[in-house]
């Protein structure tokens, strides 16, 4: 879950200009432990604060500008919500991460390259010694289209990150551990690899969009995407807007979640300091619609059947495999089958056909990496689904609801031999529309 929390929260904008006065930011019953039980009620494992955003404004009393809230009349100039969210994250067994601005509307040096690097470098340096370990570093490749001319030394800047947090997961455009989906819909392509080619990323241009979006079958760097989106139509709170409904949370999860990659949904808190009511209600419908559908698998108990299995029943790699309810263990065909065009199945016969199912989970053996290109899935001999890569979970929405016997997973293509850890069956009553 993502908290974009600061001075635009309080001035009702998306973007500050950096003029603001730090007079402005007094959340009166700010408490990061309500923010944290709205993440934990949702299922989410990971935290991460917006600690400055474009404004400049810093969420923690940095040594380096006066430009926080160290300034400002909340607990009289003696807070610090960056400490507050990682102690209450760690608290309630939750992943804590950061998000610190590039572009810096506020800071007098910005626009002089050697002096403001050093400035965003000492800022990261007191970000990452003074809370603990930080499982995240979210760098935002947004710059204002008359933004003063910056470079920044982003080389620099990780490997101080590596150095201060060795197993911390970098984001940006261009990774290096996690990258941008390269869109704030929520929506990975429907083809979408974790793969990618470094070589060819830049933080910060447009024109790659869609190759984030879908990754390449031909990269060589493992960095799976995020798809950043939030639950409201701003980042920030603003009185006005409310939260997105249901049905289009539900859409985001199948198009990020279903599609490969991890769903970071942003939750703004209000000028009060706390997440909104209304919201914490939508986030409670959204949680409980996702247990609804997925804790019931209606592929349980099938007999299971593939076009090969590597070494004997007891070799560990078994059909089975997929329904036993283990992410660990997954079927391996023999290295010889799908050498004549066919490619290869797995079959699951059901016993009990009087249940309904209109969502196709598959899951890859993702630690053996990304391998499955294209791929079928027919129910009692006919397509209903025809799709592209799976990775480490791919969701098929079917138009309709299906109450077959013999589902088959059809790798038509793929890198190497496909190796599944799941297929599951399940029933999504929220599904009205047909958009599969
Ligand atoms: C964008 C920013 O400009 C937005 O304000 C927001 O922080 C979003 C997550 O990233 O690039």
């Amino acid at each position: 879950m993502f908290f974009h929390f600061g001075m635009n929260t309080f001035t009702n904008s998306e973007w500050g200009t950096g003029q603001e006065s730090q007079s402005l930011f007094n959340p009166a019953h700010l408490d990061t432990n309500q923010w944290m039980e709205a993440a934990v009620q949702t299922g989410a494992s990971l935290v991460i604060l917006v600690a400055k955003h474009h404004d400049g404004f810093c969420l923690w009393p940095t040594q380096y500008t006066d430009h926080s809230v160290k300034w400002s009349p909340w607990r009289e100039g003696k807070g610090d919500v960056v400490k507050e969210f990682v102690d209450a994250a760690k608290a309630r067994g939750l992943d804590a991460g950061i998000y610190l601005s590039p572009w810096d509307r506020h800071e007098r040096t910005y626009g002089h390259e050697v002096a403001y690097n050093e400035y965003y470098l000492a800022q990261l340096h007191e970000l990452l010694t003074r809370y603990g370990s930080i499982q995240e570093i979210w760098f935002d490749g947004a710059k204002g289209k008359n933004a003063t001319n910056m470079t920044y030394h982003f080389q620099e800047w990780f490997q101080t990150v590596k150095q201060l947090q060795p197993s911390i997961n970098i984001f940006s455009d261009a990774g290096p551990d996690i990258r941008w989906v390269g869109d704030e819909a929520g929506s990975a392509g429907s083809t979408c690899w974790s793969t990618v080619n470094r070589t060819h990323l830049k933080i910060g241009d447009a024109s790659l969009e869609k190759y984030l979006n879908t990754g390449d079958p031909h990269g060589t760097d493992w960095i799976p995407p995020e798809c950043d989106v939030s639950i409201r139509p701003g980042w920030f709170w603003h009185k006005n807007e409310t939260a997105k409904p249901l049905s289009q949370l539900l859409d985001i999860y199948y198009k990020s979640v279903g599609r490969n990659c991890v769903l970071l949904l942003n939750v703004p808190p209000n000028s009060t300091g706390l997440v909104s009511e209304a919201d914490i209600t939508r986030l409670k419908e959204f949680h409980h619609a996702i247990q609804t559908i997925f804790s019931t698998d209606m592929a349980t108990g099938s007999e299971t059947k593939a076009s090969s299995q590597r070494g004997g029943t007891t070799s560990g790699f078994t059909a089975f495999s997929v329904i036993d309810g283990n992410e660990e263990t997954y079927w391996a065909p023999k290295q010889t089958d799908g050498g004549h065009g066919q490619g290869y199945w797995i079959e699951l016969r059901r016993v009990d056909v009087n249940s309904a199912f209109n969502v196709v989970r598959i899951q890859e053996a993702i630690s053996m990496g990304q391998r499955i290109k294209r791929h079928q899935v027919l129910v009692d001999g006919i397509v209903v689904v025809n799709g592209t890569t799976v990775g480490h979970k791919r969701l098929h929405r079917l138009k309709w609801p299906v109450f077959g016997r013999v589902i088959r997973v059809w790798i038509k293509e793929s890198r190497g031999p496909p190796l599944l850890s799941a297929v599951g069956l399940h029933f999504d009553p929220f599904r009205k529309g047909i958009d599969a």
